[in-house]
Order: structure tokens, then sequence, then C-alpha cells
């Protein structure tokens, strides 16, 4: 398998760290985002988003040819990685759990992707010197309220987000964290569960894909 991705992208995380808990091998390939390369013809023609991450896979089509696999956007690689490679799992098999673990890896995606990208912007693409200290305030309080309900479902004292199991819930939950924690969102001060579930996702081998 090889995956194109950019180091630094939370999406591409979000995918290395799947890989890494499903135990699988796998080439990288840095399409490198800053220099616009995800929008190069060689690049499109393999994934016509311009976005990484974007995973190339051999698998036989089902009337047994060998067939080269291309998928793009990180919530379906993840989905892919879970048909094709179903063992460990990172979905629970309960419908209604599967449904609650999509619905918060959207919530990741669409939501809380939010300030994290102001905090991202702002840390890693700004001079100090222009760095807008009102906006970063503003994205870390912004991160702090909308984590407030990974705290609620937490509150249980469950270790994980669905409970008992790692799950792909708490996979896509893992770059926002690293990046709130990496730029001053005050979440151990504020929200004694999330950090101590952030912790058991820090143990994780995966957590360093
Ligand atoms: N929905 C897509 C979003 C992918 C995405 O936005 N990737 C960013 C990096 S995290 C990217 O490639 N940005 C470069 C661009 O938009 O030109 C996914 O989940 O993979």
């Amino acid at each position: 398998m090889i995956l194109f991705d950019y180091p630094a992208s939370p999406n591409s995380r979000k995918v290395r760290i799947v890989l890494t808990e499903k135990n699988l091998n796998y080439e990288r390939r840095i399409i490198d985002i800053a220099k616009g390369e995800q929008r190069s013809e060689e690049y499109l023609a393999l994934n016509p988003e311009g976005k990484v991450p974007a995973l190339l896979d051999h698998r036989p089509s089902p009337d047994g040819q060998p067939r080269q696999v291309i998928v793009y956007d990180s919530t379906i690689i993840n989905e892919y990685l879970e048909d094709a490679y179903p063992d460990p799992p990172l979905f629970p098999r309960d419908p209604a759990s599967r449904a609650m673990a999509r619905a918060l890896e959207d919530w990741a995606d669409n939501n809380l992707v939010e300030p994290i990208g102001v905090l991202f912007a702002q840390n890693v693409f700004t001079s100090e010197r222009r760095r807008n200290s009102a906006k970063i305030k503003e994205a870390r309080l912004r991160a702090i309220e909308l984590l407030r309900r990974l705290a609620l479902l937490l509150d249980d004292g469950r270790p994980y987000l669905l409970g008992d199991d790692y799950s792909i819930a708490d996979a896509a939950m893992t770059p926002s964290l690293a990046y709130a924690t990496q730029f001053g969102a005050p979440i151990s001060e504020l929200l004694p569960k999330v950090a101590q579930w952030y912790t058991r996702l820090k143990n994780r081998p995966s957590f360093n894909a």
C-alpha cells in the first residue's frame, strides 16, 4: 500500500493512525501541500479532489484479476481499510454504536477542526510578529467549549469514547487533540477526563504514526 500524505495534515494522520492500529505495512509518499504538489497533473490523476490523503492498494477484483485500488478522503479510506482488513476491528459491531462512531468522526472532521484550523494557521503559517493573540485565545476557548461534548461522554469513567474498546471515534479525534494541546488549549486544567483519555491515546503506538 502507498499512502500519499503530508506530515502535518490531520486528515493524513487520521489514516496513518488507522494503518498502524491495524498493523498494516505501507509506504509513504509525501505530497508537499505547502508547495501545491496536490494540484500536479500526476497527483490529480490519482485524487481528482487534489487533497491529501489518498491511498493506493492492490486487491484482486471479485473475479480474481489483479487490480490497483485508489481511495481518497480520510473517512472513506478508513472505512475501506475496515472493510478490506477487518482485524483488528475499529468499528463496533452494534449498529447503534457504529452510527455513534461515524457521528463522532464526522463531528471531529467538521466541527472540532474549525478552531484547530485557526490555531494551526496562526502558529504554523503566521510569523510571530503577525500573530493575532485575540484570535488564538478565542480559538483555544472554542476548542475547550467543543471538547466539553467529549467530557460528557467520558464522565462515566469509560476508557474510550465508545466504551471499553478503542475505536475509529478515538482515532479520528487524535490529530485535533494533539494540535489543541500543542497550541495551548488548557485541556488538562479545564477538562481532566478529556486529558486522561488523551493520555491513553498518547500511550498507544499509533499516536506517533
Ligand atoms: N475530506 C477530506 C479533506 C482533505 C483535506 O482537506 N486535506 C488537506 C490537508 S489536511 C489538504 O489536502 N489541503 C490542501 C488543499 O486543500 O489544497 C479528508 O478527510 O481527507
